[in-house]
């Protein structure tokens, strides 16, 4: 536990003696990364009496930064810790006796884990069922599991995969997702934890770490630097804007039935050159910074969910449409270049050059 957290801490625990009956207290792992951050931000925002617990380890893609707004917000409380170190968890656990746990904490690339797959396996496997285990031992009501579409591999044209489409993975990220998913139908089956799981489609939105598509493709772009397309650009992803993601989440958190899986979905689908272009034409700039480059190995094709249990059983639907919310990201890494700044001064570049050198070197 960070020091400097400790005074934060009191005023936390002094707040939860006087509970009313829809307070909750919620552990968030991975806060600090992109959707995490996003959704700590939609539920201090939309639930003025829960506590939220950001326990995150600060990986290169954890930054506190995301979430400067609520540095002074009594709801809220950082604690710095990793999902793998069964240490780290039980102290929060025992401190915070969390009502809900919400696990986001991730290795999130699928090209980092080509390369290392390893700590996939620690973070993502080894990481889920340590958090499976104290919210069985300290009775928590909820785990929500931040899964993915890509655990279901890649879907043949024309067709949309639903919850009950059988895993596939690709690539040892997705095969680590799609392991902590088997893990969560054991916490269900044998111990009968309450549990559920979602899997959602690729996600953009404000604070996306710059190794994913889009934001590789608006700061390069804003920076007129080259835009690497994998292959030959026609694999086809199916885009989601966080905040629609965050409130699925949230959702599935409060109403959906223990033991279910849930597709988040849009509908929303790009060939990824044809995505390039649309936001190169919104930035008024010319195709002639796209740079094809080596493919990614075992790159999917395809992804594409069937989400129509969600919006029948819950209610739920996608409210930003997608050009608003890409107009919305555009002007946002336009208004924190200081952000991308920081991010590029640190490990990220020499990522960017390990992954990248090759690949361009390769197409000369
Ligand atoms: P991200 O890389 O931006 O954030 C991951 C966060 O987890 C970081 O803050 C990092 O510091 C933290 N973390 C990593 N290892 C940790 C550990 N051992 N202990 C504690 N914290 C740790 O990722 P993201 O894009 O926000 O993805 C979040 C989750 O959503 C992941 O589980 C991912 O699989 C899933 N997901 C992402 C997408 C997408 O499009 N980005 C789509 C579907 C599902
Ligand atoms: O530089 C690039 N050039 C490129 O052509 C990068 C980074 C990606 N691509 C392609 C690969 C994919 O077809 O763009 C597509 C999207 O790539 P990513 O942003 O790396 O996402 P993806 O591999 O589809 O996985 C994402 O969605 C599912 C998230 O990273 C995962 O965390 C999530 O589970």
């Amino acid at each position: 536990m960070e020091k400097n957290n400790i005074e934060k801490e009191i005023n936390f625990f002094n707040g939860k003696t006087n509970l009313q009956e829809d307070n909750k207290i919620i552990l968030v792992t991975g806060g600090a990364g992109f959707i995490g951050s996003n959704f700590i931000r939609h539920l201090i925002n939309k639930y003025p009496n829960f506590k939220v617990i950001n326990f995150d380890k600060l990986t290169y893609s954890g930054n506190l930064n995301n979430l400067t707004t609520l540095e002074d917000n009594n709801n809220y409380v950082f604690v710095k810790g990793n999902v793998s170190d069964p240490k780290d968890v039980k102290t929060t656990f025992e401190q915070f006796n969390p009502d809900f746990v919400v696990h986001f904490a991730a290795e999130s690339h699928v090209d980092k884990s080509i390369i290392n797959p390893n700590i996939f396996l620690e973070t993502n496997v080894l990481g889920t069922q340590i958090m499976l285990n104290y919210s069985r031992e300290y009775k928590v009501q909820k785990f929500v599991q931040i899964s993915t579409d890509e655990v279901y591999g890649s879907i043949q044209e024309n067709c949309n995969v639903g919850e009950e489409g059988s895993l596939a993975p690709n690539n040892p990220y997705a095969a680590s997702k799609a392991s902590a998913d088997l893990l969560l139908r054991v916490a269900y089956q044998t111990y009968g934890q309450r549990v559920n799981i979602v899997r959602a489609c690729n996600n953009f939105g404000p604070y996306q770490f710059p190794e994913k598509f889009i934001p590789i493709i608006i700061t390069n772009a804003l920076q007129n630097k080259e835009i690497p397309v994998y292959g030959n650009g026609i694999n086809v992803r199916e885009w989601i804007h966080v905040e629609d993601h965050c409130r699925a989440i949230d959702t599935i958190m409060q109403d959906g039935k223990s033991g279910e899986i849930y597709n988040v979905g849009t509908g929303n689908k790009w060939r990824n050159i044809d995505l390039v272009e649309h936001i190169l034409q919104k930035l008024d700039l010319k195709n002639d910074l796209i740079s094809y480059v080596l493919d990614r190995q075992g790159h999917d094709i395809r992804y594409s969910v069937d989400s129509s249990k969600i919006r029948k059983q819950l209610n739920w639907e996608p409210q930003i449409d997608f050009e608003t919310g890409l107009e919305q990201v555009i002007s946002w890494y336009k208004n924190h270049l200081d952000w991308i700044e920081e991010i590029n001064s640190g490990e990220y570049a020499a990522y960017f050059k390990e992954i990248y050198k090759p690949r361009m070197m390769d197409t000369d």
